[in-house]
């Protein structure tokens, strides 16, 4: 008879010894699976653009107001309103339009073209473009 509770003490334990071991090997799966969706999208955007340009946008110019680059290429533009009222950076014939860049504040914006020319960029804030805000958008091949 006494053999028999010891037998039910020993099941009983490997019930809670196999509970014990899921719940451990559940925890490190959920840790392990965190980190790896925002490394692979990082290194996805960094490898998108193949050239970098850098425009001022103040109050009411381009720095520089001529921009130079590769037909087909991906470029980003990154921003940089020093001024002291929104700005943006427009190209209309090629249907280009920069986010809104709030004063202080610096927006990418990337693009690609695929037509060769010499194309007016503007900032499309009212008034903006009548007060000289307006540059070249040069596309070579
Ligand atoms: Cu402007």
């Amino acid at each position: 008879m006494p053999k028999r509770r010891i037998w039910t003490a020993l099941a009983a334990l490997l019930v809670l010894a196999v509970l014990l071991a899921g719940c451990g090997g559940g925890g490190s799966r959920q840790q392990s699976s965190a980190p790896s969706p925002s490394s692979s999208s990082s290194t996805s955007s960094s490898q998108a653009a193949t050239r970098e340009i850098t425009v001022v946008l103040s109050d009411f110019k381009f720095e520089p107001a001529e921009i130079t680059v590769k037909r087909g290429e991906r470029v980003r533009l990154t921003l940089q309103n020093t001024g002291t009222v929104a700005h943006d950076w427009t190209v209309r014939d090629l249907n280009l339009a920069s986010p809104r860049v709030q004063p202080g504040q610096t927006a990418t914006y990337e693009f690609t073209v695929d037509r060769v020319g010499t194309f007016t960029s503007v900032c499309v804030e009212a008034g903006h473009e009548a007060l000289g805000m307006t540059g070249r958008l040069i596309v070579e091949n």
